[in-house]
């Protein structure tokens, strides 16, 4: 087995361009006699602090997942000046350096080494009555229109997060001209596509979705919806016969998903995830919905709840008598993606180390199997075909340089499925997504949480054709960029790779402060020689790109 060396990562969700807002959540300070007391103005900066830099990791209720529980019997026992010099320092593991980085000044790492002394605070549930008085539908169905009104390829369209101004751009993948700038909710998340796309649907990190009509002459939010306090996944109904019908949408705040209409986004179902663990059966308060993907075999949504490590398929047909199928997968359950046939979804348990495969359409849990790196982190996942073990998937790793690759034919290659075949470095930890497409030869690899300039600055690229499966590592060519985008200020970290719609051309952000510049840069996948840089005052912070067809089609 491939030895674990995990690297230290003081910038971790360190840089101002990874602090995430949520919103004021409306809490009250708690009052105990033996811990340091807070001002209510003290517990309200801290309550802030905490949903902005620590809830992603932590939890809401510091139950842990991703970072280690913080619950006050934990947090009492460690004592204040642990606390303290740990929030400052940061550790190997993952937690941040908050203090170091300059992040948080000595006096915020005092409150918040206070603030996790105090009770947790458990923000406001939000059901039906609290999303219908957020639902909007600006343009009616009958109101839209019967054909595209623009000239717009939208196939080739890739909708790309702006994630500090709340926003995302459609630009056009062909000419790299900005089409329209569209405002959305708070550090948006995702954006993903109707069956049929033509209906772009936008998450933000504030619960807020927006459904945006592509035909339109100038395609606008039709609809909107806030379905929570903080939420990380969208997703729609794509099993034939039921393109467009549904959207869903998961919370981490409250703990539920929701199940809405396709063309208003009307509330139609909420289902709490709140339940117990797989594996020790005991209750979660706060089992949150990681990723959503829609089956092409089943009229089901897949929904990892990452918490109890269970993954539901909910079916849609019957929205008044549910099924679910529910499947003891494994804990703390993040992204995934589906292999190239469509029919198994292969997602990371990345506390765990591990992968989950199911079976969609069977429905049934196929396998669980350690990644021998630290917290797999796939997004998707990448899909092709290795030369000795056949049908693959990819995953990297955000705890430390590897790649793993997974069999996913049990057909041609029954030896090889669902086993880790090969596991070999790229550039370095911190890595957060991999991208291929079925006809390049090329895997991307990046590692854009990196605490070093030069490797989060910079992409690894194999040549799958020249992969051996022999033990040996696979060499790499690496890609300046950053340097290649010209920006000389900040720490550019490049993130999360996506294909143009012909699998040409790869497009990577070069994300950086939120007032610092910004680029995408696009790479030609035949030379792997810089094609394009796109820079654009517009262009604040942008992470997540999502080319239409591919996302529609899954291609990935
Ligand atoms: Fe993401 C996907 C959660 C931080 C960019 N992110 C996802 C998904 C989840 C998730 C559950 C899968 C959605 C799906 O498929 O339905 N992300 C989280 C977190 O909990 C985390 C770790 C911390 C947080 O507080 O949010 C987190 N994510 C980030 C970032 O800091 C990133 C790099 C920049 C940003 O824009 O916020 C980021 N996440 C992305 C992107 C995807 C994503 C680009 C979609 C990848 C894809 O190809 O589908």
């Amino acid at each position: 087995m491939r030895q674990r060396t995990p690297f230290a990562r003081p910038g971790l969700l360190a840089s101002a361009a990874l602090a995430l807002v949520l919103g004021p959540l409306a809490v009250a300070a708690q009052e105990h006699d033996s811990i340091p007391e807070l001002t209510a103005d003290e517990y309200s900066e801290a309550n802030k602090i905490y949903f902005e830099r620590c809830a992603g990791c932590h939890g809401v209720l510091r139950k842990g997942a991703t970072g280690k529980a913080l619950t006050p019997d934990l947090t009492r026992e460690l004592g204040f000046e642990y606390l303290q010099s740990f929030i400052t320092y940061g550790s190997p593991a993952g937690m941040p350096n908050w203090g170091t980085s300059g992040d948080l000044t000595a006096e915020q790492v005092d409150l918040m080494a206070k603030y996790v002394l105090q009770d947790p605070a458990a923000p406001p549930e939000f059901g039906m009555k609290e999303m219908l008085e957020t639902w909007k539908v600006h343009v009616a169905p009958e109101d839209r229109p019967t054909k595209q009104e623009n000239d717009w390829d939208l196939e080739n369209l890739f909708s790309v997060t702006l994630r500090d101004a709340g926003q995302i751009a459609l630009i056009d993948g062909a000419t790299y001209e900005i089409k329209a700038v569209i405002d959305t909710g708070y550090a948006v998340h995702i954006s993903r596509l109707s069956a049929s796309g033509r209906n772009l649907f936008v998450i933000g990190r504030d619960g807020k979705i927006n459904m945006i009509d592509l035909w339109m002459k100038e395609p606008t939010t039709v609809a909107e919806i806030k379905i929570g306090s903080e939420a990380r996944s969208i997703e729609t109904s794509k099993m034939e016969g039921w393109e467009d019908k549904y959207a869903i949408a998961g919370a981490y705040w409250p703990p539920q998903y929701v199940i809405m209409d396709g063309a208003t986004l009307e509330p139609k179902k909420i289902q709490s995830t709140r339940g117990m663990t797989y594996d020790e059966q005991e209750y979660h308060p706060e089992p949150r919905v990681a990723a959503i993907l829609s089956s092409h075999y089943r009229p089901e949504f897949i929904v990892n709840v990452k918490e109890t490590g269970k993954i539901l398929l909910v079916d849609y047909t019957d929205l008044k008598n549910l099924k679910t199928t529910e499947i003891e997968a494994e804990r703390f359950l993040h992204d995934g993606g589906l292999d190239s046939t469509h029919r198994y979804f292969i997602t990371a348990a990345n506390a765990r180390n591990k992968l989950v495969v199911i079976d969609t359409k069977e429905g049934k849990l196929v396998a669980v199997e350690d990644t021998e790196g630290l917290t797999p982190h796939p997004g998707r996942g990448a899909n092709f075909v290795h030369p000795t073990f056949g049908p693959v998937w990819a995953t990297s790793h955000l705890g430390d340089e590897s790649v793993a690759l997974i069999g996913t034919d049990p057909e041609g290659h029954p030896d090889q499925a669902w086993k880790i075949v090969d596991t070999f470095p790229a550039l370095g930890g911190g890595s957060l997504f991999v991208k291929t497409h079925p006809k390049s030869h090329y895997l991307y690899v990046d590692a854009t949480l990196n605490p070093e300039l030069e490797i989060s600055g910079s992409i690894a690229v194999f040549d799958i054709n020249a992969m051996k499966g022999d033990g040996s590592d696979p060499e790499f060519t690496t890609l300046p960029i950053a340097e290649w985008a010209g920006i000389s200020e900040g720490q550019p970290r490049i993130v999360q790779g996506e294909f143009n719609k012909e699998g040409t051309e790869i497009w990577f952000s070069v994300w950086n402060g939120k007032d610092q510049q910004s680029a995408l840069v696009i790479v030609d996948d035949k030379t792997l020689e810089l094609k394009h840089v796109l820079k654009d005052e517009r262009l604040i912070t942008p992470t997540g790109k999502f080319n239409v067809y591919n996302t529609m089609a899954d291609v990935y």
